[in-house]
């Protein structure tokens, strides 16, 4: 399998977790999207949304969406809860997550971090919601150590991949004492370093 990827998106960072984490065999190719990699004919041709992650199996189908590569690449396996309601709750997170968490929180993060637009031209919502996101992980995590049922799953996987980061997109975890414990709990069964 091939993943087509850039280091600094969570998106795509997600895909790398997994595999790493099920020891599935993986090549990975650099596609660098603040160079707009994603946008020439070639990529295209793998993936008309012109995004990354991407990921292209050995038989030549290709799969887009990070959320639905995890999903797929999992499959079978313990980060998918066996009990189907609880399967169901994993895949709510998300949905919640490319609808209310990451166009907030990666997106400012990106605004700031990699093309350098000044804190004040960003639109204010992009913060307001990106705390109101924060603040539902916060309440379900103040209560449980993980966001779907009692084990690491594919809902920690994704949040982890733009919370961990948030300080970068100038959000303050200070606040957020829960929150902070299961970054640390994620990152240490997922064997990553902390980011700071
Ligand atoms: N919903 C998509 C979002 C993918 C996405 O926004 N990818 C960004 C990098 S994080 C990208 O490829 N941007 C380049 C572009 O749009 O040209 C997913 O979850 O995979």
């Amino acid at each position: 399998m091939k993943i087509y990827g850039d280091r600094i998106s969570g998106n795509c960072l997600k895909v790398k977790w997994v595999c790493d984490h099920l020891a599935l065999p993986y090549t990975w190719i650099d596609i660098d999207v603040v160079k707009g990699e994603t946008r020439t004919a070639d990529f295209l041709a793998l993936n008309p949304w012109g995004q990354v992650p991407t990921v292209v199996f050995d038989d030549g189908r290709s799969l887009a969406q990070s959320n639905a590569i995890i999903r797929y690449l999992a499959r079978d396996s313990a980060l998918i809860p066996a009990d189907a309601f609880i399967a169901a709750q994993m895949d709510g997170w998300l949905f919640w997550e490319q609808y209310s968490h990451e166009p907030y929180i990666a997106v400012r993060r990106f605004h700031l971090t990699y093309l350098g637009t000044p804190a004040d031209t960003l639109d204010p919502k992009l913060e307001k919601r990106g705390y109101a996101a924060l603040d539902v992980m916060e309440r379900r995590l103040t209560d449980a150590h993980y966001l779907a049922g009692d084990a690491l799953s594919l809902a920690d996987i994704a949040l982890l991949a733009y919370t961990r980061l948030a300080h970068e997109g100038g959000f303050d975890l200070a606040g957020y004492g829960a929150i902070r414990r299961w970054i640390g709990r994620a990152e240490t069964e997922l064997g990553l370093s902390p980011v700071r």
